[in-house]
């Protein structure tokens, strides 16, 4: 890396004097450094008895099972963000949007610890958020500032608290990779204008439930299984971490394509992926950096959500291979 650029200093470049860049800055400098916090709580592992133990007897916002870290990390990003120029939070964790900052202009979605079933087997997780408008129409309704079509967002990115402590994020300018570096106590520009390579040979899936896939979604499984004697004329390599950050984080940094389609499991009927807080930003991300995202076969960023928690069947990734999976159905 020939010159150090930091995300402060990279988020300062690109706000310049605009306030609403300013705002947006100051709200991924405020998530990234609460996800440091995080990071540093996931790094303690079973030292930190009980992360992964179940939370209460309630599910969560979206109906799924809290662990203590999911209560935590909304904890700490919902504290972290009244500060912040953000009005309102749309979280996994929670039922309804919390109300910050009354004066705030923006929305954030947040899924704020996704993988959270990996905890105790010290798998990489991490949080995922898009920014929003949050517009004076909106302050009689806020539900609707995250009603809108994914081409509505300001801004999106990941944290994988990993080996690494990573943040992936979009401006709407390309996507850039940050490392955080405990050294300067700085998230520190790895990689600046992320490109996914367009084909690739490597998905990721849970094969496991191949059954419940619908003929155009195990036929091209099929197809890939086939190999170089089958009618893809290549053999293909499989990796499913069973948390996404780090499936994404794989893609984005060598390819490959990332499939959670429906399934006939009940409540798997739109997969398993929440589209506001979890595939809107990472379509926009992967958008971003020359990759496609689909729910097999629309573009995940023109879909308009019908409630706050709904599922979204998701595939994303090289452009070639989403498009190659289009073409089954
Ligand atoms: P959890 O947050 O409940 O661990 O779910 C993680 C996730 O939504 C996504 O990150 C994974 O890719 C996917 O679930 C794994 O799902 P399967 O366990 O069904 O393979």
């Amino acid at each position: 890396m020939s010159q150090i650029v930091t995300l402060q200093a990279f988020l300062d470049h690109w706000a310049g004097s605009d306030p609403e860049k300013a705002a947006i800055a100051s709200t991924v400098r405020t998530i990234a450094g609460t996800g440091v916090g995080i990071a540093d709580l996931v790094a303690r592992g079973p030292l930190e008895e009980g992360l992964a133990r179940i939370h209460g007897s309630d599910p969560n916002g979206g109906g799924d099972t809290q662990k203590e870290l999911d209560v935590i990390a909304e904890e700490a990003i919902c504290a972290a963000l009244r500060e912040a120029p953000v009005a309102y939070l749309a979280s996994e964790e929670s039922e309804d949007l919390i109300a910050l900052n009354p004066k705030g202009q923006l929305v954030v979605a947040v899924d704020p610890l996704d993988g959270s079933s990996n905890i105790d087997t010290n798998v990489s997780v991490g949080t995922i958020y898009s920014i929003l408008p949050f517009t004076e129409a909106d302050r009689d309704n806020p539900n609707a500032a995250v009603m809108k079509p994914g081409t509505n967002q300001l801004a999106a990115g990941f944290l994988a608290y990993g080996p690494a402590t990573i943040l992936v994020s979009s401006l709407g300018n390309g996507t850039q990779v940050f490392v955080y570096d405990r050294e300067s106590s700085e998230f520190i520009m790895a990689r600046d204008q992320v490109e996914i390579p367009v084909e690739t040979r490597e998905y990721g899936v849970n094969q496991s439930n191949m059954r419940h896939w619908d003929e155009a979604m195990s036929g091209w499984i099929k197809d890939c299984l086939a190999g170089k004697e089958g009618p893809r004329g290549k053999d293909f390599n499989m990796r499913w971490v069973g948390s996404m950050v780090a499936d994404a984080f794989r893609i984005f940094t060598r390819g490959g394509v990332y499939v959670y389609s429906s399934d006939k499991r009940k409540g798997y009927e739109n997969g398993r992926l929440r589209l506001i807080y979890e595939a809107f930003p990472i379509a926009m991300l992967t958008e971003q950096a020359g990759g496609g995202a689909t729910d097999g076969k629309t573009r995940i960023l023109d879909i308009t959500p019908h409630h706050i928690h709904q599922r979204i069947p998701l595939v994303f990734g090289s452009k070639g291979e989403v498009e190659k999976i289009a073409s089954y159905y």
